[in-house]
């Protein structure tokens, strides 16, 4: 499958310091900055610098070094939040069915509250 990359989208501007964000950590591949609209008392996206759609275009295409930078931030995001011990969720959305908004790779980090399972049955 063909990846095309919207540079318009609003992680893209961000990138670009067209749109301010509240950062929690950058590294050299990654930004990890706290969603606009928490849906949990933690809340932070974790994007790589690189254009990159979702999570399987980023896994299929993207440099080790990438890779690599990007779960460590991840990893790194968690330490920073403290959410090791109560727990917290990783979420990536791509495409239509799972009702990715943003065409920029993101994982979301949620924590700080019980969450529930996983998925309401449909
Ligand atoms: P998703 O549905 O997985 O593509 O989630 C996109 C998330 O991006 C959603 O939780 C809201 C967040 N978001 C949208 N616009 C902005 C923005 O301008 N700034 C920040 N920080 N977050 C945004």
């Amino acid at each position: 499958m063909a990846y095309a990359y919207d540079d318009q989208n609003i992680f893209a501007k961000i990138l670009r310091g067209e749109i301010p964000n509240s950062t929690v950590l950058e590294t050299e591949h990654s930004l990890a900055f706290r969603d606009l609209y928490p849906q949990a008392p933690k809340h932070v996206l974790v994007i790589p610098k690189g254009a990159y759609v979702c999570f399987d275009h980023f896994a299929q295409t993207a440099s080790d070094t990438e890779i690599v930078d990007y779960v460590r931030a991840v990893g790194e995001v968690c330490k920073m939040e403290g959410v090791e011990e109560d727990g917290f969720r990783l979420i990536s959305n791509a495409g239509r069915d799972a009702v990715q908004e943003v065409p920029h790779l993101h994982v979301h980090i949620l924590a700080g509250r019980p969450l529930g399972r996983m998925l309401e049955r449909a």
